[in-house]
């Protein structure tokens, strides 16, 4: 399952967008680096699909994706000189498949801290950029001396002659003008701004109106989010029909961490497919560009070993339709093989044989 870490300063809201995420409740610390160990939750990815699909099937059950999200003790100043937790740190988010930093906008003289999310954002980068500027270093050195016997190296040690450069200048890699090639020869490096990166500004109530401003001023390219963070972690914890009086109440609708969730998702190159039928309606991840036969292998791996073909209507056109025996008796149900790239809310029958 795909991991996704929170990276924060102390006091940023976190553990409360991890709760919110999760729907957990007890873990947030109420005080300042006290959270010191690292958690791991679930969160679902929520899916209107699934709920529609659901109720036409009269699915017993409905299942959604999810991911793994991790929350991360706090990143302090000087972490990446080893200060503090700051290595338990960078190895907790090495293993993290995306970076979704928090960062505090609301004002609240009871909670230390300082809110500003710029300066935020930028001690952070620092710290991140500093410790992949000596992961990267150190691998230079070592694979320059290696490539010296082995000239299959010579792109790797051209990729980290250039990442050292970028990250000398204090830019992390994925802001940086690095080519996909370059990149993909940076991989054993594990550097931590090499992976994909979700920005949430954490509002208060009263900063609801700046919302989008606030997002916009640490955002490159509209990978920024603001989300009161307390209030989502709060309404989480309610059941459902008293979750959406109170977004409804405050003009947030759905709220946002359905938003968050889908963000982190399509972050990680994840896409979903469905499959429907009266025992369950499920969505199912698979990777952005696969064909039918891994598809099928989510589901099962005999599945992907006796694939035959696909059933495939896209999502709302089945819908539309009113149910799978109906699409098939109109014939709108089309028939595809082991060449099909599956899409994005593609409802699909395998027929296998093993
Ligand atoms: N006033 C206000 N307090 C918040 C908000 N978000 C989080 N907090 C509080 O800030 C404190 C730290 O939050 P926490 O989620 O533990 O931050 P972490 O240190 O980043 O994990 C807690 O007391 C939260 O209740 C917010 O939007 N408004
Ligand atoms: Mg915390």
């Amino acid at each position: 399952m795909e991991r996704l870490g929170l990276v924060g300063l102390p006091n940023s809201g976190k553990s409360s967008l991890f709760n919110a995420l999760t729907g957990a409740t007890s873990m947030v610390a109420a005080h300042p680096f006290s959270t010191t160990e690292t958690t791991v939750g679930i969160a679902q990815v929520p899916d209107e699909r699934v709920d529609l699909l659901g109720a036409m099937s009269h699915s017993k059950k409905l299942v959604y994706t999810s991911f793994e999200i991790v929350d991360i003790a706090a990143l302090v100043k000087g972490a990446s000189g080893g200060e503090g937790l700051g290595n338990a740190f960078l190895g907790s988010l090495r293993d993290c498949d995306a970076i979704l930093f928090v960062l505090r906008a609301f004002a609240d003289d009871s909670v230390g801290g300082e809110a500003d999310p710029v300066a935020a954002l930028e001690t952070l980068e620092l710290e991140l950029v500093l410790a992949d500027l000596v992961s990267a270093e150190g691998r230079l050195d070592r694979q320059r001396r290696t490539a010296k016997g082995d000239k299959s190296l010579a792109g790797e040690v051209a990729a980290l002659e250039r990442a050292v450069a970028v990250l000398g200048d204090g830019v992390p890699i994925y802001r940086s003008d690095l080519t996909a090639d370059e990149r993909a020869h940076l991989g054993s490096a594990f550097l931590l701004t090499d992976k994909p990166v979700l920005i949430v500004v954490n509002i208060g109530e009263d900063q609801l109106e700046d919302a989008d401003a606030l997002a916009a001023s640490v955002s490159r390219d509209g990978d920024a989010l603001a989300v009161c963070v307390q209030l989502e972690a709060e309404a989480a914890a309610l059941d459902a029909d008293a979750r959406n009086e109170l977004l409804e109440g405050l003009g947030l609708g759905i709220g946002v961490v359905p938003r968050v969730a889908r963000a982190a998702y399509h972050l990680l190159g994840r896409r979903t497919f469905l499959t429907t039928g009266d025992k369950e309606t499920r969505a199912w991840t698979f990777r952005a560009g696969s064909r039918a036969p891994e598809c099928a292998g989510v589901i099962h791996s005999d599945l992907q070993r006796g694939f035959i073909r696909a059933e495939v209507i896209e999502w709302r056109e089945l819908l539309e339709i009113g149910s799978w025996s109906k699409a098939r008796d109109l014939g709108r149900l089309r028939v595809e093989g082991k060449d099909y790239v599956v899409q994005d809310g593609d409802v699909l029958e395998i027929r296998f044989n093993v």
